[in-house]
């Protein structure tokens, strides 16, 4: 048996929740394992989760948790997102699984008897947050962007890759796979930097500890890029080498220089395409958690799985970067969905009941005009294959959708109501009615792939049997004659989007909601006084050496109080919280300065600070145990 078609997306890593970006490269790759599957392929497609390294483990310190802990809470919101979507991966592959650290640990071992990895010394300026060491020039860059923070200068023992040695052989490669990178400018920024020169590339750390360790010496793991993209040599299972590796444009030389090196080193085949694609932008800026622009794909969800992939796979030219807004999502949906596609649909089929009782006509003679949509329907969907083939879903459904539209127009200009008056037009009717059918008929396998459910609502509606997914895309018979009638009662396809009424829950959900009233019956912050009226209230700490009630008064308790500069009569309304035992070497805050009061005949030489709300008892407020009488506060 020949090998599955082998594709893999970027292993994910888990310090964050997916966003819309992530989910797109998953969307992305599912489309091509269904395609292909459709096209007859046996497919292996595999995802996954890059969960070693600093940063995670930095985020698990914080929480007081180990970092398997942290990953295995963190890998849900994929695997489960994932499994929401219906994603069809064959595996999903964590870098911390047995098998993962078997293969990494074999291969570093082989490198080194090879002498492809050597040990040395290592020092420079690595970047926190890349977890790489940085050149010069991309030092000042991230300075820069105000993020010299995250450089760190390391001096360590590491173990080398020997990168430089594959220069040549990777520049000879590249010139003779021409379609080793796509798309092609993206391949000729890999081509240039490689002609910048290579130097060997540090693969192991003394300085983590969250990774795999380097075999027959433990102090050092293996760096994660080494570690990572190994991952697709154990998920492989035998379907090595990749026909598709899909990534972001940012893990693009990891892809196309490191990863070919390494696999040259171990002497095995190299992937046959590399696909980068561009980045979800948001607001026409970068997402990211700091500037509050990322979208969670979990926003989307309402709208099902069938339009979140349309709409990344229609809306995103790979290679390029695209801006995502709500309003051109819904728009898009409504506009080629609701409206496009659904309305065509309907419109059909409920012409097929209402004129032929829903038994789909066969043409018989066709004019100009129906022959016209007859050849490019046929030719539709080999363009649409074309197209799927080559990745590009974009083009593919742009395709498709010029001519669904094109029969819009095609109904309009041919009046079926008119026609269905008068028996003369028989054979023009059936003519419009059979194309209309076929158009529909060839469509829905093809969205198969890009919406599997509205697809196969689509193949039900027309009254077909089995699955829209499993036909064979090469071999659909255009002309076949219908084995059923059209549905009785087909199902509508998408429902219209209330553009206006979403947009306005986004924004009440996107305004923060109101704080909490205040649960507490405190009063309204007072007026506002300067920093001079502030300081000019004496407070001490002071240290409360007797107490006693005040006869016939249940509220106040008379104490002494010693303020380090002297001892103090202070009367304070504290009696029905607090028992004068209780106070006793208690330390408290002494308004120190207030004119002398006289309360139920005893004067009181200050106050002592106590926090309270409008209804409980007082808090009186304690320094530390370890201030001295005397102290100021301020
Ligand atoms: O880089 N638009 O993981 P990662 C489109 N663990 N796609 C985007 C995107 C955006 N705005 N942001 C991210 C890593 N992506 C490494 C990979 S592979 C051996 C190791 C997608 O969690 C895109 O596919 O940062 C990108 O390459 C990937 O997420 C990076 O995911």
């Amino acid at each position: 048996m020949s090998k599955p078609f082998y594709l893999t997306t970027p292993i994910y890593y888990v310090n964050d929740r997916p966003h819309i970006g992530h989910t797109y490269t998953t969307v992305l790759a599912d489309a091509v394992a269904r395609f292909r599957r459709q096209m007859g392929e046996q497919v292996r497609f595999l995802t996954g989760t890059d969960e070693h390294g600093q940063k995670v483990e930095k985020a698990a310190a914080a929480k007081g948790i180990a970092p398997k802990a942290l990953a295995d809470e963190v890998v849900a919101n994929y695997t489960d997102l994932f499994a929401r979507m219906g994603m069809t991966h064959d595996r999903f592959i964590r870098t911390t699984d047995a098998d993962h650290r078997e293969t990494v640990q074999a291969r570093f071992k082989q490198l080194l008897e090879t002498g492809d990895i050597y040990k040395s010394e290592y020092e420079g300026l690595y970047s926190v947050s890349d977890e790489a060491f940085v050149t010069e020039t991309q030092a000042k860059e991230l300075q820069a962007q105000g993020l010299a923070h995250q450089l760190v200068t390391l001096k360590e023992e590491t173990y080398f890759f020997r990168l430089s040695k594959y220069e040549k052989p990777l520049l000879e490669y590249y010139a003779a796979h021409p379609d080793f990178v796509q798309p092609d400018f993206r391949f000729n920024e890999v081509k240039r930097f490689v002609e910048g020169g290579l130097t060997d590339l540090s693969i192991s750390r003394t300085t983590i500890n969250w990774g795999i360790p380097v075999p027959g010496d433990e102090k050092h793991v293996v760096y994660v890029w080494f570690d990572a993209l190994l991952n697709y040599l154990t998920g492989a299972e035998g379907a090595w080498p990749a026909d598709l590796q899909i990534v972001g444009k940012d893990i693009l030389r990891f892809h196309t220089i490191y990863w070919p090196a390494f696999l040259m080193a171990m002497g095995l085949p190299l992937p046959k395409t590399v696909l980068a694609h561009g980045w979800w932008l948001s607001g026409n800026d970068k997402m990211s958690k700091s500037k509050g622009n990322v979208v969670r794909p979990d926003t989307l969800l309402k709208f099902g799985n069938d339009a979140i992939r349309f709409f990344f796979l229609r809306d995103m030219q790979v290679g390029y970067d695209r801006d995502f807004s709500f309003e051109g999502f819904m728009d898009r949906l409504n506009a080629d969905l609701a409206n496009g596609l659904g309305n065509l649909a309907s419109r059909s089929i409920s012409m097929i009941q209402r004129y032929r009782n829903g038994a789909v006509p066969t043409a018989t003679t066709l004019d100009a005009s129906d022959a016209a949509v007859d050849q490019a329907g046929r030719a539709v969907v080999a363009d649409f294959i074309a197209k799927a083939q080559g990745h590009d879903f974009h083009a593919a459904l742009d395709g498709l959708w010029i001519y669904l539209r094109s029969l819009d127009a095609y109904i309009v200009q041919a009046e079926p109501w008119k026609l269905a008056k008068d028996p003369a037009n028989d054979p023009k009717l059936d003519a419009v009615l059979c194309n209309l059918y076929r158009a529909l008929r060839a469509t829905a396998p093809c969205l198969a792939s890009v919406m599997p459910e509205l697809a196969q609502l689509l193949w039900e509606n027309l009254g077909l049997a089995g699955k829209a997914a499993d036909q064979r895309l090469g071999e659909l018979a255009w002309d076949a004659p219908a084995a059923s009638p059209v549905a009785a009662e087909p199902k509508p396809l998408f429902a219209r989007i209330d553009k206006d009424k979403e947009m306005t829950e986004l924004e009440s959900a996107a305004t923060p909601a109101p704080e909490a009233a205040p649960s507490l019956d405190v009063p309204a912050i007072r007026e506002v006084v300067d920093a001079d009226t502030f300081f000019k209230v004496d407070l001490r700490v002071g240290k409360i050496l007797e107490a006693e009630r005040v006869p016939k008064s249940d509220k106040l308790i008379k104490m002494k109080v010693d303020i380090g500069l002297e001892q103090r009569t202070i009367v304070g309304g504290i009696g029905k919280a607090y028992e004068p035992a209780d106070l006793l070497q208690k330390l408290v805050v002494v308004v120190a300065n207030l004119a002398p009061r006289k309360l139920m005949g005893i004067e009181s030489h200050g106050m002592l600070l106590a926090a309270s709300d409008n209804a409980s008892k007082p808090y009186l407020v304690a320094p530390p145990a370890d201030a001295q009488p005397g102290f100021l506060v301020k």
